[in-house]
């Protein structure tokens, strides 16, 4: 085992073993350090090493990681299966997004990507459905799967909520989606809002004939979680959703969990996101966040409008395909875009995504100067449109919910 100098942490002629985890880091070495000083020091801090001269005896397992790749700005460290325990993200995190987020040897560091070995990928459960949701849960079939937030996105009460989503439903929306910060409050508590809401669902699938389905919020204490996605799947539900951000990842993997037994879809809002991904050369890019929820297994979750929305861009294409992309046969995961989007920019968004998407349209809905049913049939028909490879404003022609919409929003992208 490498004594304590950094430089033992880094050997550029490394070739990482098929079992080990690779992590590619974006670093800015702080004053007076070089990347390679940098490099030795990130590899030490997020696996066995410190500061300190120890005097360490023969029987210590290695478990050194290696900056094996070193170029201007970026770095590659190769860390061994053995130092991390399998199924427990939180350790993994602790390893590779811990301390070295805050060590002074470098001014700035990124989380880039993770190369995960199957050694590792193997002892998560993953998605339990993945896109599939889209016909196992609905009739989708080829199209985007279409959501929509009942907005001011808290103060209704549960009445007024149900009735929005009657109004969403009726008007060809698949799934009514509680906003991330709507959870048990006293104007519309979560039980109730369950039961009247999946009892509204069940009287519009009966009559429409198409299947419906409600991403209730049940984000909350992991236990409490649990308990909420058993009511779910007891009234029938199909889905819940959690802020994977605020809650944690362990609480998540503790509902994927408990979800082996429901089946229930799992939807990941991922509010306080931006936190770890938004500042450019710092925190953990967002393709990260991605492949966590994946391992721990969530079925859908959101990755940006690739730059069409209100919320700041990220690489959506490239996150979108690491999520369909076979990762040692786990399920895939559903991409939701969601954030400014109306039925104008339905077309710019298709064209970069794909249609294997969940689209969200909260505004964009309801601010339909016609109100929520026709809001939700302009969203309906600026994909039906796509589907049939007419443009919007021909199909506008004799679809006057989607003329209204466009009247009103054009394919502007609000902020
Ligand atoms: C969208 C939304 C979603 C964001 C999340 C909101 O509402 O409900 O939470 O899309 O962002 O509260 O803003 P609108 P992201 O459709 O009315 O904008 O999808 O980037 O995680
Ligand atoms: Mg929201």
């Amino acid at each position: 085992m490498p004594g304590i100098s950094y430089e033992d942490f880094v050997d550029t002629g490394y070739l990482p073993s098929d079992s080990d985890l690779v992590c590619e880091f974006a670093i800015e070495p702080a004053a007076g350090l070089d990347m390679v000083d940098a490099a030795g020091r990130v590899a030490s801090e997020s696996s066995n090493g410190t500061w300190a001269t120890l005097d360490v005896s023969e029987d210590v397992v290695d478990l050194s990681a290696t900056a094996f790749r070193i170029e201007d700005g970026e770095i590659a460290v190769a860390y061994p299966r053995d130092l991390f325990e399998g199924g427990n993200m939180a350790q993994i995190l602790s390893c590779i997004a811990g301390n070295i987020m805050g060590m002074k040897a470098v001014d700035a560091i990124r989380l880039l990507d993770v190369r995960w070995p199957e050694a590792i990928v193997e002892t998560f459960r993953g998605p339990q459905f993945g896109s599939a949701v889209k016909s196992e849960f609905l009739d989708a079939g080829d199209r985007p799967a279409l959501a929509t937030v009942p907005k001011p996105k808290v103060g209704l009460t549960t009445d007024d909520h149900v009735e929005i989503a009657r109004r969403a439903w009726l008007g060809g929306i698949d799934l009514l989606k509680d906003d991330e910060n709507l959870t048990n409050q006293s104007f519309n508590g979560f039980e109730d809002r369950l039961t009247h809401t999946l009892e509204m669902r069940d009287r519009v699938e009966e009559e429409t004939g198409d299947s419906k389905g409600y991403l209730v919020n049940i984000t909350a204490n992991a236990d409490e979680m649990k308990r909420r996605a058993d009511l779910v799947a007891a009234q029938g539900g199909d889905f819940v959703m959690v802020d994977v951000v605020t809650t944690g990842w362990a609480a998540v993997a503790s509902v994927r969990e408990h979800t082996d037994d429901l089946d229930v879809a799992i939807h990941a809002h991922r509010a306080m996101h931006a936190a770890f991904d938004r500042v450019e050369n710092h925190g953990v890019a967002m393709r990260v966040l991605a492949q966590i929820a994946r391992l721990v297994g969530v079925d859908h979750i959101h990755t940006g409008t690739a730059n069409l929305g209100k919320l700041a861009n990220e690489d959506t294409v490239g996150i979108n395909d690491w999520l369909a992309d076979d990762l040692y046969g786990l399920n895939d995961v559903l991409p939701v875009a969601s954030g400014g989007l109306h039925p104008g920019t339905v077309k710019p968004l298709l064209d970069r995504i794909g249609t294997n998407v969940m689209i969200q349209a909260g505004g964009g809905v309801h601010g339909h100067p016609d109100g929520t049913e026709a809001g939700a049939r302009a969203f309906r028909q600026a994909v039906d449109a796509y589907r049939d490879d007419v443009s919007p404003d021909e199909y506008a022609e004799d679809h006057p919910e989607l003329a209204a919409a466009l009247d009103n929003w054009g394919t502007h992208t609000p902020r």
